[in-house]
Formats: structure tokens, C-alpha cells, sequence
């Protein structure tokens, strides 16, 4: 994001786009905000903002500010338009995600139609990684372990993202990539934060509601598709337990 002098800001209005719980917001330490806007599709949390909007039925929060742009006078311009379209791309992961509809693909084809940007292009810059993160991938996959109720989980120590050269970041980016194993009901990746003392988790979904689960771990997001931290292995053992638990439950309905 770009650098604000916050010295310089009397009154600001904080636009939060994308987050629902007010720690997970990016940069605003020394912010001296006087109102909050939430444009989101994440299910209301913790953030009081005297307008929002919110609609979990809208496949990203770039796809809203599109619609916000192309219905109004805002304009935009190249650099936002193809920023718009990563967005719609990436948090839709590549519109296949159930909250993906016509109205989204409306969306998509107004905004290419109307910036003319070279969209094709634009997935190397989504895509292109080093082998060493496709090894990470194969890391991943060789250990995660699949239990009798087809909940699938790994731990992630520090040494392990260190042997791959990844960060902290790149499990949760990899994590749609299990998105279609027939094996998987609910699959979860525990990644250690030795900076934070803290474990990472990373939830995905293809049946059981999981957003309540990570609700109870410091944590939230998306039916189907959440985060959680905790503070210790016993912490994380229980919320696997929770998670296999409602893999069952799901099962036997
Ligand atoms: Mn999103």
C-alpha cells in the first residue's frame, strides 16, 4: 500500500475493503480516522462504520468496486482496472468459487469492454513462481494427513518454509489448489509464526460450515473458506479435533 503521512490527515474517512475484524486491517497504526466506510463481502464482524456495504453474495470486493466505478462517475484507469481484474480473478479463484454468478461475469465483461487492458498477460503476475514453491507444493502433498472423516491437515514448522525458501504467506496462497480432491471434506494448513509465537491456520470447505469453527480460534472469513491463529500446539490439536468432529456430523446428515 502506498505510505500516508498520518501526521499530515485531520478527520480521515477509513475505507476498509475485503477484512471484517478491524486487527486483520493492514496499516493503520497511528491512523486518527473520524469514520469508517466498509465495502466487504465477508460476513459482518467486528467493525462499526456509519456506511457500509456488504454482500456475501458478491464473489470479491473488487468485483463491488467495479460495480461502484462503472455505476457511478469514479473513473478509473489502466493500473486500476487491471488491479479490479486480479482482484475479481484471484478471490474468485478464477471464478469457481460458489459465490461466482452471471452478475459476476457481467461485471468482468463491462470492465474489460470499458479499460481495454490486456487481461491474458495479466495471469503472470497471478502465476509465475520459482520451482522452489512447486516443491513446497509437493512437500505439501506428501505430508498432509487425511483422516477417517476426510479432514486433511498439516503443520508447518518455521525450518520447513525456510527449506523451501517460502514465507508465511504461501501456504494460505496455495491452499485453494486442494479445492477438488475427492478425498478432502475439509482441509486445513497449520503454519508455525515464530515471529508472532503463533500458529497460522488456513481453512477450506467443500461441505461443513468452518467460518463458526475458526469463529473460536481467533479467526473468521467465509463459510467455506476461513483463518484462525493460536497461541499453542494443544490449542491447535483441539481445533483439528473440532474440525474432524464437524467433518463426521457432515457426513452422517
Ligand atoms: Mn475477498
Amino acid at each position: 500500500m502506498d505510505k500516508v503521512n498520518y501526521e499530515e490527515l485531520n478527520n480521515a474517512l477509513l475505507i476498509v475493503v475485503d477484512v471484517p475484524n478491524l486487527a486483520r486491517v493492514d496499516g493503520i497504526e497511528g491512523l486518527k480516522y473520524k469514520d469508517i466506510m466498509i465495502i466487504d463481502h465477508h460476513p459482518k464482524e467486528d467493525i462499526k462504520a456509519s456506511f457500509s456495504w456488504i454482500d456475501e453474495k458478491k464473489s470479491s470486493a473488487s468485483q463491488m468496486v467495479t460495480e461502484l466505478i462503472l455505476n457511478t462517475k469514479l473513473k478509473m484507469n489502466k493500473k486500476v482496472a487491471e488491479n479490479l481484474f486480479l482482484g475479481m480473478v484471484s478471490d474468485s479463484e478464477r471464478f469457481s468459487l460458489k459465490n461466482t454468478t452471471v452478475e459476476t461475469i457481467a461485471t468482468l465483461k463491462y470492465l474489460l469492454e470499458y479499460s481495454q487492458i490486456d487481461f491474458t498477460s495479466l495471469y503472470d503476475v497471478l502465476y509465475t513462481r520459482p520451482f522452489s514453491e512447486h516443491k513446497f507444493i509437493a512437500f505439501i502433498t506428501n505430508n498432509l494427513v487425511i483422516d477417517e472423516n476426510k479432514l486433511g491437515y498439516i503443520k508447518i514448522s518455521d525450518e520447513d518454509l525456510k527449506a523451501f525458501n517460502v514465507d508465511l504467506a504461501t501456504p494460505s496462497n496455495l491452499i485453494n489448489g486442494y479445492n477438488f480432491i475427492e478425498e478432502l471434506l475439509v482441509w486445513t494448513f497449520i503454519t508455525e509464526d515464530i515471529k508472532n509465537n503463533q500458529y497460522k491456520i488456513s481453512i477450506r470447505s467443500r461441505g461443513p460450515i468452518v467460518n463458526t469453527i475458526a469463529s473460536k480460534y481467533n479467526g473468521g472469513g467465509h463459510k467455506y473458506a476461513a483463518g484462525a491463529r493460536v497461541n499453542t500446539m494443544e490449542e491447535v490439536d483441539k481445533f483439528i479435533k473440532e474440525l474432524s468432529d464437524a467433518c463426521r456430523e457432515y457426513e452422517n446428515k
